[in-house]
């Protein structure tokens, strides 16, 4: 690991202070199997709060609290005992849940790729009663299931209350009011857009309050672009941003995630898309801030992600496609990436062209101005494919949507055959699609970028609208339309329901919209 204390002390001296907020219990309820609901669960009202804190509870009794929405924090839970004095331990079993799902299907019917231990559960023996007990995790839940697996039978308890002390750095006050006269499914979408964001907004901006529960860079990325139109927590990005630079891989590379205990560390991950974006996040950091000192003193660090980036240039100007850097773009497996890769890259030049512009390196700039008209004209003569009207990549020619979108976003073509190549996109609809709202993000900003706001509208009105229709609290990791139950890691128990990379039907909304 190539360490700058520096720049890491500045990070950790940019650690926010996080807002607060109690949240009680709203209602009780049932979790119900509805064919017709989302992934097959609706919930029911069972009884009032009131109801709940009157009864009393013994061996085998359960019960699911609601808190109304989705909650990021800690949990307080005060019990007490009812009978005689109590003559053993209790025993209880919490779950908690995002999602319905989560706690109607048992966790022990779990068996994809990512570890267990993400979902969340505990089991708790409580030896004096009455106690009030504050949970020693972070949970994320609008859910709880309460599992009374013995008392004695001398006694049973009672609950007095359940709280959440909710936690973020995404400070409300900020918020700007959307103006009147907007249709009601845009209000709608933007404060999900927003809770979800604020949600994920803790001492860093994690990617899922849930899972994984830390900085990654390319949802860094979407959610700094989301936090200038929003809660303009600048010293978040900035803070966020000196932790990559501050922690690169042996060979110079930001690596793709970091870890903040038990002290600020990257993770071995690398991936070549994710390196790049430490230019483009610097980019709008400095767009919506004007920040110079910043931008100095982190531009070495994005020069250096382009030198790499560049190095993987074969001899015709193209991304090599051999698999030994993994490129994210999208969870879809049969994607090929090399065409997707080639345009990060070329997208992420253009930003640092600027950006050496901006700092008058004019050196620096030329390179990378030559490494753009390289690797375009490259895309052109040996990625693009005139017969079909679509950019091909691997060595057998995929035609995919994010090959289109993000060749799109670095704009190869001249603007009005870009704008041509995504209504083409639209139409022609390759059967390797899209599979999460990360690149249903990238297809929107492509559609505004070539000024097809009606379709762009129309596109996340389709896929965040029915999200909202499907019932979420928070934006989700993962949503197919056609297969609600679709997950990347083998299991719709271990998805995140409220993901970093979702959040930015507020951006387009404030940026575009209003
Ligand atoms: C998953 C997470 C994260 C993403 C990485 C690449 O683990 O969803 O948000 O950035 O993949």
């Amino acid at each position: 690991m190539l360490l700058n204390k520096q720049m890491i002390d500045k990070a950790e001296r940019l650690v926010p202070s996080l807002q607060s907020k109690e949240v009680n219990v709203q209602q009780l309820v049932e979790v119900i199997a509805d064919e017709s609901a989302f992934q097959g669960w609706r919930t029911k009202p069972t009884m009032t709060v009131q109801e709940w804190k009157e009864n009393s509870y013994g061996k085998g009794d359960s019960f699911v609290l609601d808190f109304g929405d989705h909650q990021v924090g800690y949990v307080k839970i005060a019990i007490r005992p009812v009978g005689s004095p109590p003559d053993a331990p209790l025993k209880l079993k919490l779950t908690f849940g995002e999602m319905p799902c989560e706690i109607a299907e048992p966790f022990d019917s779990y068996n994809g790729w990512l570890s267990s231990s993400w979902l969340q559960e505990e089991l708790m023996f409580i030896d004096v009663l009455p106690a009030e007990i504050k949970l020693p995790r972070r949970y994320c839940f609008r859910y709880i299931k309460v599992e009374v697996l013995d008392t004695s039978v001398k006694y049973k308890v009672a609950f007095d209350h359940v709280l959440c002390e909710a936690v973020s750095s995404g400070n409300s006050s900020q918020i700007t009011s959307l103006p009147s006269g907007l249709p009601l499914y845009i209000v709608d979408m933007d404060r999900v857009a927003i809770k979800t964001l604020q949600d994920c907004m803790q001492t860093v901006f994690e990617d899922g309050p849930k899972r994984d529960r830390r900085l990654w860079i390319g949802d860094l990325r979407l959610q700094a672009q989301a936090n200038y139109y929003t809660f303009q927590n600048y010293d978040l990005v900035k803070r966020c941003m000196y932790l990559f630079a501050g922690m690169r891989l042996e060979d110079g590379t930001v690596g793709a995630c970091v870890f903040e205990k038990p002290h600020a560390h990257v993770d071995d991950t690398k991936l070549y898309d994710y390196a790049l974006f430490f230019v483009a996040v610097l980019y709008d950091y400095y767009e919506a801030t004007k920040d110079m000192d910043v931008l100095q003193e982190l531009w070495p660090i994005a020069m250096e992600q382009l030198n790499i980036g560049v190095n993987r240039l074969d001899e015709r100007g193209i991304v090599k496609d051999d698999n030994t850097w993994w490129c994210f773009i999208d969870w879809h497996s049969e994607l090929n990436k090399q065409a997707s890769a080639q345009a990060v890259l070329i997208y992420c030049l253009k930003r640092g062209e600027a950006l050496a512009g901006i700092l008058g390196n004019e050196q620096e700039k030329l390179m990378i101005s030559n490494h753009i008209q390289l690797t375009s004209k490259a895309a052109l003569q040996y990625l693009w494919d005139e017969q079909s009207g679509f950019f091909r990549s691997g060595e057998e020619g995929q035609i995919s949507w994010a090959s289109q979108i993000w060749m799109a976003l670095a704009e190869v073509l001249p603007s009005k055959q870009n704008a041509l190549l995504l209504e083409r996109l639209l139409i022609v609809s390759p059967k390797i699609g899209m599979a999460t709202p990360y690149l249903y993000h990238h297809l929107i900003e492509a559609l505004f970028l070539t000024g097809n706001k009606e379709r762009a509208v129309a596109e996340m009105e389709a896929y965040w609208g029915a999200m909202l229709q499907d019932g979420a609290d928070t934006f989700w990791e993962l949503y197919n339309p056609k297969d609600k139950k679709e997950s990347p890691y083998g299991s719709n128990l271990i998805n995140s329901y409220c993901h970093a990379w979702s959040c930015t039907p507020t951006y387009f909304i404030r940026k575009y919209m209003i």
